[in-house]
């Protein structure tokens, strides 16, 4: 009786039953440290798509700096930019279409771009690593549309 009551005290716990089947948790303070970075400070990175590739294919950003990253689609295909381990280990403060308006969300899973499309990502890396990133169309990944994301 005892230990069925603990047994279900600690499945209760927060986070406890998350741990199999889930990949990382998303950044729950990002709200937090967008409002206390200093967007001034912000740099801008712009990747270019093209097919099959990503320009440049390998990025690298510092923990609590504040970024733009430009995602621009040259190609004459629409293509993807997935990267859900990445956009879970960012705080989000938007993403932007200079265009259509802005989206504010606590992570994302894939972005995508349509023919001539821009969006603009603004964010704070938050946990170190090393997170891969690629188009999720047919064979644009096999083909070479696929990159890596650097926190450190
Ligand atoms: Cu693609």
């Amino acid at each position: 009786m005892k230990r069925t009551l603990f047994i279900l005290l600690i499945s209760l716990l927060p986070g406890f039953g998350l741990q199999a089947g889930t990949t990382v948790d998303y950044v729950a303070n990002a709200g937090e440290i967008v409002k206390a970075t200093d967007w001034d400070k912000m740099k801008t990175v712009t990747v270019d798509f093209d097919e099959f590739s990503y320009e440049p294919e390998e990025l690298v950003f510092e923990v609590g700096q504040p970024y733009k990253l430009v995602l621009k689609n040259h190609g004459k295909k629409k293509h993807y930019f997935t990267a859900e381990a990445f956009y879970k280990a960012i705080a989000t403060r938007k993403v932007q279409s200079n265009r259509d308006g802005e989206i504010k969300a606590p992570y994302f899973t894939a972005i995508e771009l349509m023919v001539g499309g821009q969006l603009d990502l603004y964010f704070v890396p938050v946990k170190r690593g090393e997170y891969s990133v690629f188009c999720t169309i047919k064979d644009h990944r096999e083909e070479g549309m696929e990159g890596k994301l650097v926190i450190r």
